[in-house]
């Protein structure tokens, strides 16, 4: 998700890092940089306008506190300004018993997220019960029913019924033994007049914890002016932002969002029912610039002082994580593993027996996981991964999207490569040879 945004994020970051002193044209530089990539973003031009120009004033006016660059100073700055874009403080759901009523247009995703919903709460011990109070769309119901079956949560309509006030009503006298009530509501084109009615009728009749309002990440900029008046219509607790894995515009999207002061609480990444994770702007923040946090960040800005002589000697000295990254993406870059196997017929008898198309889809997978876990780490993370205690571990495992096993996962692979190329720089002169006919970087 926002692949795009994130590399050029990241593009920002590390040239920043490399400056050897942070000046008004350095931030202009900077500045263009953010601005360009955040407009490919579809971000709204004026909130982008608005926090380059915050980023400089704060950048060039603030003194740095004792014991901090400026240079680290401007990162901190950037990084606090992109969090605060992006929403400010995480707010997730409250883990107890709730009724949560969902709102938005036909097709942004609410019949989805409420099954999503139903899992999350499932996930964390909790029983929920899925209310159908789509009466205006045909089929409405069974599309619920189906998701419901799917997960074992009881779902409670009734077909046919087009008054969904009554439909709640009646569903209500049933939902007691539940902890999370959950009801999807009808959705229209546009946000009439009828549609408010009706929202606000359910409303008084549920009491709902949450107004939920589900919008679709694609809208880009434009989720601006419609959580707004949803906002303004229904007095909505938070947002729902769909779709963030088929768009570009996914930073517009959060950011308009955040601009309207109705906090993103979740974030659908898929069509499956586990595709939803909760929104944290540290997090994301974090996670698109490839850094754990902004300690993670600072450690690295204080270790580009000191390195970049010594980088150059780490590529061609020992093996180290990054050669062992440098060695993941070329597999990456020679098409997928599959192709590879079928490419190279001698694997296949190396092996003995064809190795599923799954299994090497799931390597695949790993691969590219692997190589996010690697580009969260610091240089001297990467160089001595001895250093990795479990502090370590986790802020990775957080800035990579990963789990800290699979973190611990990949160091243990590495340290068997790392035994490996020891073994071959003794007396494999042939493996090598034979390794770098394969185009194999050793
Ligand atoms: N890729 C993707 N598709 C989603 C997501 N959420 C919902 N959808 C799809 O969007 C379409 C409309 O969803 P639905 O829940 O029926 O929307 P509703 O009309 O608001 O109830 C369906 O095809 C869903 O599978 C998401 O997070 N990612
Ligand atoms: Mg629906």
């Amino acid at each position: 998700m926002l692949e795009k945004l994130g590399s050029a994020l990241k593009g920002v970051m590390d040239k920043l890092l490399k400056k050897g002193y942070v000046d008004a044209d350095v931030l202009d530089e900077v500045a263009k940089d953010i601005q360009r990539s955040l407009l490919a973003s579809d971000v709204e031009v004026k909130l982008v306008f608005e926090l380059t120009k915050t980023i400089k004033d704060r950048s060039l006016k603030e003194k740095p506190p004792a014991g901090v660059t400026q240079r680290e100073h401007v990162v901190r700055v950037v990084y606090d300004e992109l969090v605060s874009f992006l929403g400010k403080e995480a707010k997730p759901l409250p883990v107890q018993r709730t009724k949560i009523l969902l709102v938005g247009l036909f097709g942004s995703g609410k019949t989805t997220t409420a099954g999503k919903l139903a899992k999350y709460y499932q996930r964390k011990g909790l029983r929920p019960v899925l209310v159908a109070c789509d009466t205006f769309r045909p089929a409405a119901y069974e599309q619920l029913v189906q998701i419901g079956s799917t997960l074992g949560v009881p779902v409670i309509g009734e077909p046919g019924e087009k008054d969904s006030s009554k439909v709640l009503q009646n569903a209500l006298k049933q939902t007691s033994k539940y902890d999370v009530v959950i009801v999807d509501s009808s959705g229209r084109d546009a946000l009439d007049g009828e549609m408010i009615n009706e929202v606000k009728k359910l409303n008084a009749i549920l009491a709902a914890e949450e107004r939920l309002m589900v919008i679709p990440a694609d809208l880009g900029q434009q989720a601006g002016p419609q959580a707004r008046a949803f906002r303004d219509a229904l007095g909505i607790t938070g947002v729902i932002v769909t779709k963030m894995d088929g768009t570009a515009k996914g930073g517009g999207a959060l950011s308009a969002c955040a601009a309207t002061g109705a906090p993103v609480r979740l974030i659908g990444v898929g069509e499956k029912l586990d595709a939803l994770e909760e929104y944290d702007p540290k997090r994301f923040v974090s996670r698109l610039i490839g850094f754990g946090d902004l300690e993670g960040l600072l450690e690295r800005a204080k270790e580009m002082k000191i390195d970049e002589a010594q980088a150059q000697k780490l590529v061609t000295g020992e093996f180290t994580l990054d050669e062992f990254y440098n060695q993941i993406k070329q597999v990456k870059g020679a098409g997928s593993l599959a192709q590879m196997a079928e490419m190279i017929p001698g694997i296949g008898k190396l092996i003995g027996t064809k190795i599923p198309k799954e299994e090497l889809e799931r390597q695949e997978a790993r691969m590219e996981r692997f190589g996010h876990i690697i580009g969260s780490m610091t240089p001297q993370e990467k160089k001595t991964p001895e250093v990795l205690n479990a502090s370590r571990i986790k802020r990775i495992a957080a800035g990579s999207g990963s789990s800290e096993q699979d973190v611990r996962e990949l160091l243990k692979m590495f340290e068997q490569s790392r035994k490996m190329m020891k073994t071959m720089g003794k007396g494999g002169k042939q493996m090598k040879a034979l390794m770098k006919q394969f185009g194999m970087k050793m």
